[in-house]
């Protein structure tokens, strides 16, 4: 039996599914889609988990679609039509980039190397990014005559802002995981040897906080970036009105009285 593309293994409340094809980058292909969909699906519809860590087997986080692919990679001979990439990012990129955007717990991307094209979009679309030391992050689209794909386009300027962004896209050029963080595109970058028990840490962290206020501030915030100052604001109203109707509310200004550490329980 040929071994699993994306490997899950479970810590209490935290999930990791970590990319399994290492030597090639754990770039994606077809397979690797399925799998990955499959498996972030399976986290979502299990109540046990609360917060997904997504890393990388190897000596790279993800090197983006991998080009020797027969889905993508162009036909030489003479005559032959050329391969529909927006009908491999519809199918396989954009499923996987609204599922992450709508888990239903915290999603935690832990870059242990090179994140390159989509690799670096499916990271910078996770809910915090922690990085490795070593760990390089590459708009490597325009290197081969494509544009930023998997939320580039929307994730950099809101990231980084334009110039930032289009110095980035436009260029190509590698990106330290230390600069990254310096231009704000990733929450931290960490030693190479503490990234996965950090990450660990912040998952666990994030698994015993009130998840489903956790995913109602990343759905708010995304949605709020394309609002006006009135509409954001009754859109915080609705949503608090919701939020205070849930446990966690609850539970969390019971524990607060009684000086005790709260027990969340809504996901
Ligand atoms: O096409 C569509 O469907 C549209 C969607 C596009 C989304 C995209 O992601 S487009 C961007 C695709 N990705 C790239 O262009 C990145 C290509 N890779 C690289 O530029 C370099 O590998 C890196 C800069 C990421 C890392 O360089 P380095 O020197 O550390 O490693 P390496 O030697 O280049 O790669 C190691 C192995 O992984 C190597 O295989 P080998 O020679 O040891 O057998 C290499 O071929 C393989 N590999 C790396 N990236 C890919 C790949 N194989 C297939 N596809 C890859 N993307």
């Amino acid at each position: 039996m040929s071994e699993s593309l994306v490997l899950v293994s479970q810590a209490g409340a935290v999930q990791t599914l970590t990319l399994n094809r290492p030597n090639a980058l754990n770039s994606f292909t077809t397979e690797l889609h399925a799998q990955l969909l499959a498996a972030l699906d399976a986290a979502a519809a299990d109540s046990s988990v609360r917060c997904v860590v997504l890393t990388g087997a190897g000596r790279g986080f993800c090197a983006g679609q991998d080009l020797a692919d027969p889905v993508v990679a162009p036909d030489t001979t003479p005559g032959a039509p050329s391969k529909d990439l927006g009908d491999v990012v519809e199918r396989f990129y954009r499923p996987l980039c609204l599922r992450l955007r709508s888990m239903p717990v915290p999603v935690i991307a832990a870059v242990n190397g090179v994140a390159a094209g989509a690799g670096a979009s499916i990271a910078l679309g996770c809910d915090l990014v922690l990085a490795a030391r070593s760990a390089s992050f590459i708009q490597a689209f325009a290197r081969i005559g494509l544009l930023p794909d998997s939320g580039g386009t929307w994730l950099l300027p809101r990231l980084v802002g334009r110039a930032n962004a289009l110095g980035l896209a436009l260029l190509g050029d590698k990106l330290s995981a230390e600069e990254a963080q310096r231009m704000g595109l990733i929450w931290r970058c960490v030693e190479d040897e503490a990234l996965a028990s950090e990450a660990q840490a912040l998952a666990q962290r994030l698994a015993s906080m009130p998840t489903k206020a956790l995913v109602t501030t990343r759905a708010a915030m995304d949605a709020a970036l394309d609002m006006d100052w009135p509409t954001a604001l009754a859109q915080e109203a609705e949503l608090q009105r919701r939020l205070g109707h849930a446990n966690d509310y609850r539970e969390g200004v019971l524990a607060f009285t009684q000086k005790r550490a709260p027990q969340f329980s809504d996901r």
